[in-house]
């Protein structure tokens, strides 16, 4: 990322130059919706998130500088505040700042700008970036880097929870703090046991289409975690063991369906039927049969479309034209209701794919969806 304009403009507003650190987005290849039920994830880093510079300014204040906000870029509050400030941005950095000092880190004022390059709302976890890169940077400068990598993801997390309303798992925050030059990482989201898969599906390329739906993940997002819970909390009464949906099995959740509303059943069962898709892709991968993991990724679409209920028109009709296109696999990706579709697609039809998508979206919608084709990169570091 080019950050020549975020040097300037922090010179600019604060008299000074600072260091620079970057976090990035993610993207996640299978295993939706799974993090927090105690199953498994398949992300990766990207090459595209959040870079911030940043200097201690000896007081207690914080005085923040977002250069692609435009309504209210700079904010200021006190690391003796109680109250989160009004400005929704503000609060991912108030509430790592906090989430830090619970840990013991005591964290004095610091003058930061913010800039990034991970698209807002589109599914690629721009706030997870965000979070990292501050619990990252303000570690390095008030703990010496004492807080290890697995607290920093979670000190995102709880960020989200405590602070934005987000009762997020840890899937995000994690790739975005461990993320590995070109691999995904297969995270058990119980254990945090990881493992870097390399990741070159030779002969095929990973394309998002951003529907430009602006997702915000919130009420409904913690709805269907509830519908979850629900479902563990009988089946734990009637089988005990059961303490997420990673302990339960399809004869289980049969059991109590009566007791449960089709909808809270459904999305139970799509986890269900999730996890066993993570394992198929698996070792699809270690075998390079990436037809099979295409074939897992339409499932999971239509699972999180039909029963999971977090997709959109726009993004249905987006994996539809894909299918149509004879894309090997394609599915919504992240917490849903908006954002991106991740595609697998073979490199010989990855132009006439791209260009049908954008014509027909266009036509359909009125808009032309944005295109990236995936790089892996590297987690939360400082840079230079
Ligand atoms: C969002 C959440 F932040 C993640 O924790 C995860 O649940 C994801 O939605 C769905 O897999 O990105």
């Amino acid at each position: 990322m080019d950050t020549t304009t975020l040097r300037n403009r922090f010179r600019q507003q604060f008299g000074t130059s600072g260091d620079l650190y970057f976090s990035p987005g993610r993207i996640n290849l299978i295993g939706e919706h799974t993090d927090y039920n105690g199953g498994f994830v398949f992300p990766g880093a990207v090459d595209k998130g959040v870079a911030i510079e940043i200097y201690r300014n000896g007081s207690r204040k914080v005085c923040l500088l977002a250069l692609d906000q435009k309504e209210y870029p700079y904010v200021e509050f006190t690391l003796d505040d109680t109250s989160k400030p009004e400005e929704h941005w503000a609060c991912y950095i108030f509430g790592v700042c906090r989430e830090l000092e619970e840990r013991g880190v005591s964290v004095g004022g610091f003058n930061a700008a913010i800039t990034g390059d991970v698209p807002l709302g589109a599914g690629m976890s721009s706030s997870a970036a965000l979070e990292s890169v501050f619990a990252f940077a303000l570690n390095t400068m008030f703990a010496d880097g004492r807080v290890d990598k697995f607290e920093l993801a979670k000190i995102g997390q709880a960020t989200e929870h405590n602070y934005c309303g987000v009762k997020c798992g840890i899937m995000d925050q994690f790739a975005s703090v461990f993320g590995k030059k070109d691999c995904l990482i297969r995270l058990d989201c119980r254990s945090l046991e990881y493992e870097y898969f390399p990741f070159d599906p030779t002969g095929y390329k990973m394309i998002l289409v951003n529907s430009m739906v602006k997702h915000s993940l919130g009420n409904e997002y913690n709805e269907r975690r509830e519908s979850c819970e629900k479902a563990v909390a009988l089946m734990n009464r009637e089988f005990g063991g059961v303490e997420t949906l990673r302990d339960a099995n399809y004869q289980m959740l049969d059991a109590v369906k009566e007791r449960l509303t089709d909808a809270d059943y459904r999305r139970a069962r799509y986890v269900l039927d999730e996890k066993e898709r993570v394992m198929a892709v698996c070792e699809a991968l270690q075998e390079g049969d990436y037809e099979l993991v295409g074939k897992k990724m339409y499932e999971t679409h239509w699972g999180l479309s039909h029963d999971y209920t977090v997709s959109c028109p726009e993004l249905d009709f987006l994996v539809k034209t894909a299918q149509e296109c004879g894309v090997t696999g394609s599915r919504v990706m992240g917490g849903g209701f908006g954002g991106c579709t991740i595609n697998l697609v073979r490199d010989t039809i990855a132009d006439k794919f791209t260009s049908k998508v954008k014509r027909d979206y266009a036509r359909k919608y009125g808009i032309i969806p944005e295109i990236y084709d995936v790089t892996i990169g590297d987690g939360s570091r400082r840079l230079q």
